[in-house]
């Protein structure tokens, strides 16, 4: 544990104030302009929320992982955009640079991303390499002093807001899979990167996504994450079991949220005479939704303190991914319902989490990767 007890239970308990008096009011406004506002990112910043999981001796909390899903358990309480804007500092935006990265790299922008100065992307995905994350075609051709780049990312989370972007791209052409793909550290308005504009999505509504498009853009040698050709898939897959495990926190954070909702609607609303939560098939909702959400909330726990354990989690965080976003999905359905028409009008919100919820399937790896990478696993583990 990075913290002492009584520090955590402070920031858990600040961070649970914060979400329940200034961020659940703003749910609103914040899908409806599809913005956050610009004082909650300066209010975040200063509660030190970008850095929770960057080295202390780089300006951040350096949250172990089990104190990292604790926060993020409070802080998913709340519309899941204003967890996208800490999220990418925090999680695939800077692990890359934590794990694998150089100490100039390191001291060049991690203090800046653990005070929110600046926001950082993870540009993995193209328009033909999605799950497929091994066949990118970017391509980062060697020149003297330097590479250059192109080629599309696609969806990439926060890049609208992005001062510096962990880029995945082909440095060995001859080598079509993982083996030839490299990492680099590349700065907003280098000459060549441009972005697409923001894309309309379903849900998860100011949070932004666009194309990251590279046409002859030029980065110097010391942009190379870690300095080694030919590790960026390891980077990238090693960021992935980090991001997955927080991702499924969140996911049993918007699902305590939605069995809150549930439970003091069931209460208070009446049918046939009585608060529906008298009915034993409006229970049975409750009590699945209750249940499911306990399970992924200690899955998600052990799992965490294994990874600070130091163990290897890529097969339980898939797990966790896997487990917690279908649960979540289900959770969210079984509110609208228990909501009834209330649950399907936009006013009340409800109905703005389903389609929230449905992008936890997708992102950070859809369920079928998950189930390919638990599988596999199990092979190899086996064998
Ligand atoms: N940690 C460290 N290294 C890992 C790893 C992990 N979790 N997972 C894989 N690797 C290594 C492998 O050991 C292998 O190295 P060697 O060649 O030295 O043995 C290399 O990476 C390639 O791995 P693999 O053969 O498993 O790659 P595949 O192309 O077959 O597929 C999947 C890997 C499908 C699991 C991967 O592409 C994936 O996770 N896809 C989903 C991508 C994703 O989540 N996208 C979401 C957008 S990013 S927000």
């Amino acid at each position: 544990m990075a913290l002492d007890r009584e520090t955590m239970r402070g920031l858990l308990d600040t961070v649970a104030r914060y979400v329940r008096e200034r961020l659940k009011p703003l749910e609103h406004q914040v899908a409806a302009e599809d913005a956050i506002p610009a004082e909650i990112r300066r209010e975040i910043a200063e509660m030190g929320l970008f850095g929770l999981s960057i080295p202390e001796e780089y300006g951040g909390l350096g949250l172990s992982m089990e104190e990292e899903v604790l926060v993020a358990f409070e802080l998913g309480k709340t519309s899941p955009a204003f967890r996208s804007l800490i999220g990418t500092n925090n999680g695939i935006g800077s692990q890359g640079l934590i794990i694998d990265g150089t100490p100039e790299q390191k001291a060049r922008y991690l203090p800046r991303l653990a005070s929110g100065e600046l926001i950082s992307s993870f540009a993995l995905t193209e328009p033909e390499a999605g799950s497929d994350a091994a066949s990118l075609k970017t391509t980062a051709r060697r020149v003297d002093g330097g590479y250059v780049l192109n080629g599309t990312k696609r969806f990439i989370t926060n890049a609208p807001h992005a001062g510096v972007f962990t880029v995945f791209a082909r440095t060995d052409p001859d080598q079509p899979g993982a083996g030839g793909v490299s990492a680099f550290l590349v700065e907003a308005g280098t000459p060549g990167l441009s972005l697409g504009p923001i894309d309309q999505k379903m849900g998860q509504k100011g949070s932004h996504t666009s194309d990251v498009i590279f046409s002859d853009c030029r980065v110097p040698a010391a942009s190379l994450l870690g300095g080694k050709e030919g590790q960026g898939f390891k980077t990238a897959m090693k960021v992935l079991d980090r991001g997955r495990l927080h991702i499924s926190a969140i996911c049993v954070a918007m699902a305590e949220r939605l069995i809150d909702d549930s439970l003091r609607y069931a209460v208070e609303r009446k049918q046939f005479g009585q608060p529906i939560a008298e009915f034993q098939l409006v229970q049975a909702m409750l009590a699945d939704s209750r249940t499911e959400a306990f399970a992924a909330r200690c899955m998600v726990l052990e799992t965490a303190r294994g990874k600070d354990r130091g163990e290897t989690v890529s097969t339980d965080a898939a797990c966790c991914k896997l487990f917690a976003s279908e649960m979540v999905g289900r959770v969210a359905d079984r509110a609208v319902q228990i909501h009834g028409g209330v649950g399907y009008m936009s006013e009340f919100g409800i109905e703005r989490f389903y389609r929230d919820a449905r992008l936890f399937r997708i992102y950070e790896g859809t369920s079928q990767i998950q189930q390919i990478v638990i599988a596999r696993n199990m092979i190899r583990e086996l064998a």
